[in-house]
């Protein structure tokens, strides 16, 4: 059984079952397409992941058998963006997308039915994709009048070759979950019934390793592909650990205290 984290959210459910956090888009009368209130609430929702030290994993899923999520709500699509209550036309799923790029936790994307469009970026930049038998994958911008060429692009060219990754994006065509298995676009596939017993089993294996060995392991592998703001992922997990040294705190502490640093005391490491 879930635990609701909060219910104060409009367009998602945030819920929790001890060390796990469970994010859903629940519009599923609209295949789970997000607006801007959506995005924001899920850039909300990740963000009380990062900061909750009591959870290691987060699940992202839509509501419902029929979809992950359908990308972009066409309804709100205005000039030069998707637009909310405040009118401003925004991409705001690009942030979203650098938020689970850069969450120090593994985030699995959880995929019942439809993965399609900026939904399917969404599915592409978690770290781990379980999918029910069910589920189907397809970038559908060029048919609506959208592309993805940031992580939709270069990052699905990393994850199953340049060639499939033109492919997808110049056909549109839909792939079954198996096909995309046999892509390595996503890790496992399961009957639609077994799909959130599988993924928390996933969850518990993580659970088991080390926190900080997957935080480094996530920003190491992230780093090449997101260039100098991978590095700085990377290095601001240096400086984190450097931090935690008797080194660095002797230069705070001799600042504080008006004195030299000694900094001869510490090893110099092959
Ligand atoms: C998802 C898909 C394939 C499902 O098809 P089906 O046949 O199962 O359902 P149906 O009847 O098409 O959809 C059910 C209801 O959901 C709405 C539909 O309009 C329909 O509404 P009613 O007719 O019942 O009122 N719906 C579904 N997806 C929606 C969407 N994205 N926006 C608004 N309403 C949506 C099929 O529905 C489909 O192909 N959906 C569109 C997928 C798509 O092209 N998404 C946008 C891609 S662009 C993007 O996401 C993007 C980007 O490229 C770059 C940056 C940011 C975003």
């Amino acid at each position: 059984t879930w635990e609701t984290i909060s219910n104060h959210y409009q367009d998602i459910l945030f819920e929790r079952r001890d060390k796990v956090a469970k994010i859903t888009i629940n519009r599923p009368e609209k295949r789970n397409a997000f607006t801007p209130q959506t995005v924001n609430e899920l850039i909300d929702a990740f963000a009380q992941c990062r900061d909750d030290e009591t959870i290691g994993v987060i699940i992202l899923t839509g509501q419902g058998d029929l979809a992950f999520c359908s990308g972009g709500d066409q309804s709100v699509r205005g000039n030069g963006g998707y637009v909310g209550s405040d009118h401003i036309p925004r991409l705001n799923v690009l942030d979203l997308q650098h938020l689970i790029r850069v969450i120090p936790k593994p985030v699995i994307a959880m995929v019942r039915g439809w993965s399609v469009g900026g939904g399917n970026v969404l599915q592409l930049v978690c770290d781990l994709t379980i999918a029910a038998d069910n589920a189907k994958f397809a970038q559908s911008g060029p048919k609506v009048g959208s592309f993805d060429g940031g992580y939709g692009s270069g990052l699905l060219a990393d994850t199953i070759g340049i060639k499939r990754a033109k492919e997808v994006w110049f056909t549109c065509k839909t792939y079954s979950a198996d096909e995309a298995f046999q892509m390595g676009w996503i890790n496992k596939v399961v009957p639609l019934a077994d799909v959130e017993t599988e993924t928390l089993d996933w969850c518990d294996v993580l659970l088991q390793r080390s926190p900080m060995a997957l935080r480094l392991i996530k920003a190491s592998m992230n780093a090449a592909t997101d260039g100098l703001a991978g590095i700085q992922q990377l290095a601001g997990d240096s400086t984190l650990l450097y931090y935690t040294s008797d080194e660095a705190k002797e230069g705070r502490d001799a600042f504080l205290e008006k004195r030299k640093p000694n900094f001869d005391q510490f090893p110099k490491f092959p």
